[in-house]
């Protein structure tokens, strides 16, 4: 039976809403900010369905739940990983007093489909409209932030939660973050810096919170996406000589350059992780709260963001909880966000294995509680990602359809469509005509990167890195990844590698029918029609 005292209260609130996706070369992108108005119920209507039992276990103590999630960081970028370019003071005292987590992978190469799959627990294949990028968000799949609050927890959200998508279209209303707090808004000190005042708007949240409720937040930074004051890193004194540049891109000072305004947004959201957590501090709750620090997918550069190697889902993340989490340790153990979505509510006292949409990963409250460090449970080997549409790139708006299993040694990838271009077709329509050759590829960000590459194409010193991003891929890939992180040598078709690729393709297969995915059930077509609420770009018919 339903035990919750229901009483639905709306406040409004508002809804900062950014369209990122591109910002070059695209005509029917821009960058703008709007502001709108949205209706935030405190107790959603999807919660009073009668499937969804009492969930709540009564704890002594319940940890508070801090979620902060950066928008487009590869795993490489934080200081505590070693990158000299970037200083990342906040992620790394995460990580010093808690745990860094070195193999902890996004569910998807893409911003709606990790959130989506985070927020519900369950793979991208597993909700539908959910799992593609800019389209719905079926409420039948709920969320934790939602289960949270129906547990006694208070919550709210800054920044970016999920999205792009159209919620309100599912029935929802509110993101499926929680309920905005938005309105305080700082000057940013570069150009392309949000102006929301992330530690600011948790300022209020923390005011506005009863004192004797847990509490969950989620901070989703809206950095480092692009776009990027061009040259800002420079000017702010980083260094050229610093910068590693992963092998998929040329190592020209034009790319170490805009790594480096990379790195300066990366700084800001790690100055307001460092607020939020102070925060935290000084309120006396820093040790009894679940601090998660992670990010939705890789850095947006060609090859990297929107695809599934590692530079595009292998994420930094690190995890802290006072003395529930013996700090001080590097974990190797791999990683889903489906994980960190079972972990959360396990800490919780949330009890969702009667929910009807089931979680799909396991809670890593094992992990958190030893002491050990390297491999703490040996039966976490593997981690899932899956890719449909990312941006409008195709013909048709077609997607293009990926399924990948990392282990710890090999990343295996199975293309669906190897007769599609990966980063989308080569020429858009302009006014129903043919833009002209690379005029597409709208599954890389409009980037000086990207221009960069097109525009040298005839250099043949690059043109194998325009290569490396843009053109057509066999229908399986197989990477070493201990040698070759940048996942740029191919031994799916290497007679010595057989074996590991006949295994890891018939264990990805496994799970994937196991998991209920259309894609290796009956073909998938339904990813075809799933509706995108962002602009539709034309291009020519396929020959
Ligand atoms: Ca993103």
């Amino acid at each position: 039976m339903l035990s919750y005292k229901v009483h639905c209260l709306s406040v409004r609130a508002w809804q900062l809403r950014w369209s990122r996706e591109s910002f070059l070369p695209s005509p029917i992108q821009s960058r703008s900010m709007r502001l709108r108005p949205i209706l935030v119920s405190i107790l959603p209507a999807l919660l009073l369905s009668p499937a969804l039992p009492d969930l709540h276990a009564a704890t002594a103590k319940r940890p508070n739940i801090f979620i902060a999630i950066s928008d487009d960081q590869s795993f490489a970028h934080t200081s505590a990983a070693g990158y000299k370019a970037v200083q990342t003071p906040a992620f790394d005292r995460v990580a010093r007093e808690g745990i860094f987590f070195r193999n902890a992978f996004a569910p998807s190469a893409g911003c709606s489909p990790t959130r989506a799959a985070f927020l519900t627990g369950r793979h991208t294949w597993q909700i539908e409209e959910a799992g593609t990028h800019a389209s719905s968000f079926p409420s039948k799949y709920v969320v934790f932030p939602d289960l949270l609050e129906a547990a006694g927890y208070f919550v709210g959200f800054t920044g970016k939660g999920w999205g792009p998508g159209n919620f309100e279209i599912s029935g929802r209303t509110r993101n499926p973050a929680g309920p905005a707090f938005q309105e305080r808004k700082l000057t940013p000190p570069h150009k392309f810096i949000s102006p929301n005042d992330y530690a600011g708007n948790f300022a209020d949240f923390l005011a506005a919170r009863p004192k004797d409720k847990p509490f969950y937040f989620w901070y989703g930074g809206s950095e480092p996406h692009r776009a990027y004051d061009p040259g800002v890193g420079l000017r702010e004194g980083k260094k050229l000589a610093d910068v590693e540049v992963p092998a998929f891109l040329p190592d020209t000072p034009e790319i170490r350059s805009e790594i480096l305004d990379y790195c300066v947004e990366i700084e800001w959201f790690d100055r307001h992780l460092g607020l939020i957590l102070a925060q935290l501090e000084a309120a006396g709750e820093l040790d009894n709260t679940l601090v998660i620090v992670t990010s939705d997918n890789g850095m947006p550069f060609p090859r990297a963001k929107s695809n599934l190697y590692e530079y595009g889902f292998h994420m930094p993340l690190a995890i802290r909880w006072g003395a529930v989490a013996p700090g001080g340790r590097k974990v190797d153990d791999l990683i889903g966000f489906v994980d960190l979505s079972a972990t959360i509510l396990e800490a919780a006292g949330v009890d969702a294995s009667r929910l009807a949409y089931p979680l799909s990963g396991r809670s890593i409250l094992n992990v958190l509680r030893s002491t050990k460090s390297g491999q703490v449970d040996a039966s976490r080997t593997a981690a899932y990602a899956a890719r449909e549409r990312h941006s409008a790139s195709r013909y048709n708006n077609w997607t293009y359809p990926q399924r990948a299993l990392r282990t710890p040694d090999y990343l295996y990838i199975r293309n669906f469509r190897p007769d599609r271009w990966p980063a989308g077709d080569p020429v858009v329509l302009k006014d129903g005509k043919p833009a002209g050759m690379h005029s597409g590829y709208n599954d890389i960000d409009g980037s000086p990167a990207l221009s960069f590459l097109i525009k040298n194409s005839t250099d043949p010193k690059i043109k194998p890195y325009l290569d490396y991003a843009v053109a057509k891929r066999p229908a399986e890939e197989l990477f070493d990844i201990r040698k070759d992180p940048a996942c740029l040598k191919n031994l799916a078709a290497d007679p010595a590698f057989a074996g590991v690729r006949k295994k890891l393709a018939a264990q990805l297969e496994g799970y994937l029918r196991e998991t209920g995915d259309s894609r290796v059930i009956d073909g998938g077509e339904i990813w075809e029609s799933y509706p995108r609420y962002s602009p539709i770009r034309s291009f020519p018919r396929p020959e």
